[in-house]
């Protein structure tokens, strides 16, 4: 992750979520400047959560979010792996794909 995202950014939007139900998917992409990064810059993040490697994020994958950026981190909620679904996930097939969380993130500089 520190390849394309600063340690101050990331440590800034950890320290947002830190109480379990806290997590916001937009807050975590806007505080840690992950909209302001290229699309090939995401992908490089997305294989990072992609614990299967199947080019999607499940339940399974985004339960372990924060963990990808520190290992010592929470895992979510279910209420709040759920509110990242309903974030990224427009066509609701249960799963984030590539063209979906890069919009995701990059949407998320206009909220
Ligand atoms: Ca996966
Ligand atoms: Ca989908």
């Amino acid at each position: 992750m520190s390849c394309v995202l600063s340690e101050e950014n990331i440590n800034a939007a950890l320290a947002e979520c830190k109480e379990p139900g806290s997590f916001k998917a937009s807050k975590f992409f806007i505080t840690s400047k992950m909209n302001e990064l290229k699309p090939d810059e995401l992908l490089k993040i997305f294989e990072k959560l992609d614990n299967n490697g199947d080019k999607s994020l499940d339940k399974d994958d985004i339960v372990k979010f924060l963990q990808k950026f520190q290992p010592c981190n929470r895992l979510l909620t279910e209420p709040e792996v759920c509110d990242f679904l309903a974030d990224g996930d427009p066509d609701q097939d249960g799963e984030i794909g590539v063209q979906e969380f890069q919009d995701m993130v990059l949407k998320s500089a206009t909220k």
